[in-house]
């Protein structure tokens, strides 16, 4: 056997022994926030850098994947055309690259007082990536769009586990499908879309939170209405004005989750994590859904003094950028960092993130201890 057959042969065996459990992505390296449904967290120490990488992206799936179907034809039905597509045929619209944060929702949902049920994650439901596709707006034009249209209806191939779940039906206002950074994606860092990442086709609305980011599309619509069912009027609801924390909230004073919340991550060092004194290093990521980071905040005294932190990559409504603050500490004991973000509207992020009901779009100052150690 020649050396190149013997790799492709090492590395379709990989890809097969890896593929059904973990649908693509690296199980050795993501945080397991539970089975089921599939919730892999991306561990803090990667949110250092501008891109995460694709194998330690954090993953969250309702029902899980469905079958990998490479081909799987994405149907636009507009009133004057109805497109029936198979993935390589968007070829034809102008390829879109950009940029772009995709947190959870539910983010960070465990530090919310009084705690709130759902997946408890940490802060890894979130990481940056590039995104390539094409504008859903490009798409949208050929098909046309009803004169009544207000909403866009998107369709996912997974499935619920039985009859009486209800189906992840979601819809997007029409003005957010018609953004040119609203787009459907077939490449992630550069590659093809990972099957646990919406292979093959998945919407990118960049400044937006993850439940809008429908995984492996099948259907578009265009329609006078919001799609109905579980996940449109009863989950993904935030409510419209601040409440008090462990308030109830009627339905009918509640809007859609949408706007990510403006706020910074500490990646490193690790809370309870000893470091060597000398200078140490404080870096993670800062990023707001409508807006830019104008600057980020670290303190080493646990919230008495602030420092300006270094930053790094350009900034831009959902777009993180990296901090890094390097301070002297000389001598043994206990640090106590906290990091937090402004943004270029002249907004901070506050110190306690609001509570809601549901446990959205946690955005409270990011504090780690670790121990510095000679
Ligand atoms: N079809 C489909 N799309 C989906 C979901 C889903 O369960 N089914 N989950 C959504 C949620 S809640 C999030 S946070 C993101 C997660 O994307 P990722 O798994 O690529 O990180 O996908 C979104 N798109
Ligand atoms: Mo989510």
């Amino acid at each position: 056997m020649k050396r190149r057959e013997l790799l492709e042969g090492a590395a379709a065996l990989l890809a097969t022994s890896l593929l059904p459990r973990s649908a693509g992505a690296s199980e050795a390296s993501l945080i397991v926030q539970g089975r089921g449904p599939f919730n892999l967290a991306t561990p803090l120490e990667y949110l250092d850098r501008l891109k995460t990488p694709t194998p330690v992206f954090f993953v969250r799936s309702h029902f899980g994947p469905p079958a990998l179907d490479a081909r799987r034809r994405l149907k636009v039905e507009g009133p004057k055309k109805v497109l029936d597509l198979e993935p390589n045929e968007l070829k034809r619209f102008a390829q879109v690259t950009l940029t772009a944060v995709l947190e959870c929702s539910g983010n960070s949902r465990q530090f919310h007082r009084p705690r709130v049920p759902g997946v408890q994650w940490p802060h890894g439901a979130m990481g940056q990536a590039d995104w390539t596709g094409v504008r859903l707006s490009d798409v949208l034009e050929k098909a046309g769009v009803p004169a009544d249209a207000a909403h866009v209806r998107l369709a996912g191939a997974d499935l619920p586990p039985g009859p009486k779940v209800p189906r992840y039906d979601r819809s997007i206002p029409l003005a957010r499908a018609m953004d040119p950074s609203t787009i459907i994606a077939h490449r992630m860092n550069g590659e093809p879309l990972t099957l646990a990442h919406g292979a093959p086709l998945r919407l990118v609305v960049p400044g937006w939170t993850g439940n809008h980011w429908i995984k492996w599309l099948r259907g578009i619509r265009p329609q006078k209405d919001e799609a109905e069912g579980f996940y449109m009027k009863t989950g993904y609801r935030m409510p419209k004005e601040k409440v008090a924390p462990g308030a109830e909230v009627k339905p009918e004073n509640t809007v859609p989750v949408s706007v990510l919340a403006l706020r910074a991550v500490i990646a490193r060092p690790a809370e309870g994590s000893h470091v060597q004194a000398g200078k140490v290093e404080v870096a993670g990521c800062a990023f707001s859904g409508d807006s830019g980071i104008e600057r980020v905040e670290v303190s080493t005294d646990g919230g008495s003094s602030w420092q300006k932190a270094e930053l790094d990559g350009k900034t831009g409504p959902g777009r993180w950028i990296v901090f890094r603050h390097r301070f002297e500490q000389p001598a043994p004991g206990e640090v106590r960092a906290v990091a937090r973000a402004f943004d270029d509207k002249g907004r901070a992020q506050p110190e306690e993130s609001d509570w809601n009901p549901s446990g959205y779009l946690w955005n409270g100052w990011h504090k780690v201890s670790f121990v510095v150690a000679t």
